[in-house]
């Protein structure tokens, strides 16, 4: 019976953004500035002022934060929900697109990881605060096309969660759903938030470094890597 947790466990939960793909930079924020534009918004964000606004986990409530000017007062505007919401959906509709065209891959390992996890009988699940139809497009046009994997026994999603990250309603409600306890899961994140969202649902978790959430604090994590990669067994 091995005692490495990675390989012990019943399920691994991943997150998606910045976990199972570099979702961020060339995806997220390349389809937000793109909305920005079509809905003839002054905004246009840097890849720095995203990477502050990241630490708000959800794109409507990111926008919403900026709106209200957590980085840069100069961008308050008068906030329209029901505005803000077409702004979100038009994006996520770009994003989709960006995938489709094959613009986001899953990280190096991702594949292999989940093969290896499954042929030890271990359930794979996704647990995220992206909109459901990016998780979608994601597993459509960058992993079922290129790699035939199962699906998800669970898949959790923005949508299903009163909070988001780093609240750990998602992974309770992955907990709830697979039916296992959190010694029989190991979750797999790349930021802090999705640490404290893990962690605090009691599962243990893994810290893979991502692009934008390197210098963030991984106390508590059980492992932290540069690469899924690493994680592989020989
Ligand atoms: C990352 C997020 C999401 C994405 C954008 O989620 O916080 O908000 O940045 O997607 P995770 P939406 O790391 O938990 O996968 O615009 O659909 O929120
Ligand atoms: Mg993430």
């Amino acid at each position: 019976m091995t005692n490495d947790p990675l390989l012990s466990a019943k399920a691994i939960l991943f997150d998606v953004d910045g976990t199972i793909a570099e979702t961020e930079r060339d995806g997220h924020l390349v389809a937000f500035n793109a909305a920005f534009k079509a809905f003839g918004l002054p905004w246009q964000w840097s890849t720095e002022t995203y990477g502050r606004l990241l630490k708000v986990t959800g794109g409507y409530e990111r926008m919403r934060a900026y709106a209200e000017g957590m980085q840069d007062p100069e961008a308050s505007v008068t906030w329209d929900e029901a505005l803000f919401r077409r702004i979100h959906h038009w994006k996520n509709d770009y994003y989709a697109t960006l995938l489709k065209n094959g613009g986001i891959q899953p990280r190096w390992g991702f594949v292999s990881l989940v093969q290896q996890a499954l042929a030890r009988g271990q359930q794979w699940a996704v647990v995220t605060t992206t909109s459901q139809s990016n998780w979608a497009a994601l597993w459509e046009h960058a992993i079922l096309r290129n790699s035939g994997l199962p699906a998800p026994s669970v898949i959790i999603c923005g949508e299903q969660v009163a909070k988001k990250k780093p609240d750990p309603e998602a992974y309770l409600l992955a907990l709830e759903q697979l039916q296992l306890s959190t010694g029989d899961c190991i979750a797999i994140e790349d930021s802090r938030n999705g640490l404290t969202a893990a962690s605090g649902a009691g599962i243990p978790t893994v810290i893979v470094r991502s692009e934008y959430f390197r210098q963030d604090d991984f106390s508590g994590a059980v492992r932290v890597v540069d690469e899924l990669t690493e994680l592989l067994t020989a």
